[in-house]
């Protein structure tokens, strides 16, 4: 079977601070990914490009991080039939409000998986693309369950003074 992988786009360098904690899940569950930054508005070439070309790539999943007037991941649903699972980045000026409504409210038809604004998002994007992933691979799936059991193992029962 083809290897098949995850896409982390973002429509900035500045967007990685936060991008990155996806690549740091998907690479303690050793799924195989690339990163790219795609800017809707600055490079919508790249954009067009990148979304034609990512099925016969092998890009089965696309993690799509972009702050404020946050087209990326709706672009990215419109051009592919690729999943994208969305990442609003926070922003200084309205605290990732603006990525949140801008990446959620999308109309009929183009489905964005919007995540949790900042870290926690970027992080829960990776773990739902290795779930979906895992649908037809039982090693990543026994992957995904013992991350699962490690964390919550890691969680006390009785809270420290
Ligand atoms: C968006 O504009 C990016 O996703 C980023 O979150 C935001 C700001 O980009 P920079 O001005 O920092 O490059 O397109």
């Amino acid at each position: 079977m083809r290897h098949l992988k995850v896409g982390i786009i973002m429509g900035s360098q500045s967007d990685w601070s936060v991008m990155k904690e996806s690549a740091i899940i998907l690479e303690e569950l050793k799924i195989p990914y690339e990163k790219k930054i795609i800017s809707a508005h600055r490079t919508p070439d790249r954009l067009w490009e990148y979304g034609e070309t990512a099925i016969e790539r092998g890009v089965a999943i696309i993690i799509a991080g972009a702050g404020g007037a946050a087209h990326l991941p709706g672009m990215m649903a419109s051009k592919t039939q690729v999943p994208v699972i969305g990442v609003p980045i926070p922003t200084t000026a309205l605290s990732g409000l603006d990525s949140l409504y801008s990446i959620l409210q999308m109309p009929k038809g183009y489905p964005v998986a919007t995540m949790a604004i900042g870290n926690p998002g970027a992080s829960n994007a990776a773990l739902l693309a290795t779930s979906i992933l895992s649908l037809n691979d039982s090693e990543i799936s026994k992957r995904l369950m013992a991350w699962r059991q490690d964390l919550s193992r890691s969680i006390e029962e009785t809270p420290r003074e």
